[in-house]
């Protein structure tokens, strides 16, 4: 079962952050951190598909769930981190149902979708999971992945919100990640994350992907609102980026040496 799914079942409270900075040895640094996940950011980080399998390599390495956040719907920005050897991913900026028909329909295997396959990365280019005479039938193969790499959409937009039942109910959709700052904005109350419109529209989602037996992660920059997101029920909570982590314990080491 995917780790981070077993995580969720087992109610352990996974808990991840922004991988922003780049580079394997950064990866590895913070996957020897708690975090029981990294989601490598393709959207608002910089990184590219190179410097994306490096990063997975140091999540692997230092013994965290590499997640990745695409670029965009297109085909090779959904398949590339997946062959490469990410455990999920968080799709940005969805809006419509056909948006995440293609979504699923480039992240999964026949019959849910129509990835396409080629030994790569996730199965150590067909070593870990050999097909043919001693190996795994394809369609054994596929259902493996299917259930492996998880499919995330991000709930942040109006569009979205409108048609969380639906997308919720997909099947290829495994758990919804909901962008509070992109939701609000588009609720016309950027950043107001205690209006009770806003308050209602998060608990609406979880409450629907409950329903539908998915998962909720809900992003934050405050590690004490994650206690909060945890005990309303959510299922995991990213908070921050490793950037802001990174800064903020240097600006520490260097005003306690002054003091
Ligand atoms: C949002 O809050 O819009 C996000 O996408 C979190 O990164
Ligand atoms: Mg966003």
């Amino acid at each position: 079962m995917n780790e981070f799914l077993k995580k969720v079942k087992e109610k352990q409270k996974p808990v991840g952050t922004f991988f922003e900075i780049g580079g394997t040895t950064a990866a590895e640094c913070i996957a020897r951190s708690d975090f029981d996940y990294i989601i490598i950011d393709n959207e608002h980080g910089t990184l590219e598909p190179e410097s994306t399998i490096d990063a997975i390599r140091g999540a692997n390495l230092g013994g965290t769930i590499p997640f990745v956040r695409v670029r965009s719907h297109a085909r090779p920005a959904i398949m590339k981190p997946l062959d490469v050897g990410a455990k999920g991913l968080i799709i940005p900026y969805v809006e419509t149902i056909e948006q995440v028909k293609d979504i699923i329909r480039w992240a999964k295997f026949a019959p849910t979708g129509e990835r396409g396959f080629c030994p790569s990365r996730k199965d150590g280019w067909g070593c870990d999971y050999p097909m043919g005479e001693n190996g795994l039938p394809m369609n054994e193969m596929m259902e493996y992945w299917n259930k492996e790499t998880l499919v995330i959409p991000q709930c942040e937009t109006r569009g979205c919100l409108e048609h969380i039942e639906e997308i919720v109910a997909m099947d290829g959709v495994d758990g919804i990640f909901i962008g509070p700052y992109d939701l609000s904005i588009g609720m016309g109350i950027g950043g107001q994350f205690d209006n009770p419109e806003f308050l209602a529209a998060i608990n609406k989602v979880k409450d629907t992907c409950h329903k539908a037996g998915k998962f909720v992660i809900i992003f934050t920059m405050d590690p004490k609102a994650a206690q909060k997101y945890y005990a309303e029920g959510f299922d995991s909570v990213t908070v921050g980026l490793d950037i802001n982590y990174y800064i903020n314990a240097c600006s520490e080491a260097a005003r306690t040496a002054k003091n």
